[in-house]
């Protein structure tokens, strides 16, 4: 009886192990989990055309005890990726190299958004088209090399968090 009774148990599991599936894919965009960091909302904001230059955003969760810095990140679709600060003095946006990146205390969540500080994606190779999926590889100080994703889109993604710009606890 008990050979007859494994096999119905194992189905169970299998089952149960189905009906959580759903669950874990409901999350709408690409993101990358490496159990510290959760990466989320990666866009590239549509540049117009011809431009040397576009504006990336993307959300980064440090659920980890070791603080954290987002360096800047690679592409093979573009020459280059940099953190840069955005601030407004007399009137005038400007921008500015963070060669240190962005700081992600224990916690915290960097949220990039338009308007604020963001990365910067510098030399497309070919013109960017929206709904392209880029290939990113960010780099942490502490996570090393993370890929993801970044969609590019001529407006903020509907499932972007509603708080924009800053670093939050
Ligand atoms: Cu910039």
């Amino acid at each position: 009886m008990s050979r007859i009774r494994r096999p119905g148990l194992a189905i169970a599991v299998i089952l149960a192990g189905l009906a959580l599936a759903p669950v874990a894919t409901a999350t709408p965009g690409p993101h990358a989990d490496t159990g510290a960091l959760r990466v989320s909302h990666a866009w590239i904001h549509l540049p117009p055309p011809g431009a040397a230059t576009a504006a990336a955003y993307l959300t980064v969760s440090n659920r980890g005890r070791t603080p954290e810095r987002l360096l800047g990140a690679v592409s093979p679709r573009v020459q280059a990726i940099e953190a840069h600060s955005m601030s407004v003095a007399g009137g005038v946006m400007r921008m500015r190299l963070l060669p240190r990146g962005f700081a992600i205390t224990p916690g915290a969540t960097l949220a990039l958004a338009p308007g604020g500080d963001h990365l910067m994606v510098i030399g497309p190779r070919g013109p960017l088209r929206a709904g392209e999926r880029v290939p990113v590889t960010l780099r942490f100080a502490h996570a090393g090399a993370v890929k993801i994703d970044f969609t590019v889109a001529a407006d903020e993604p509907a499932d972007t968090p509603a708080m924009p710009g800053m670093a939050m606890r």
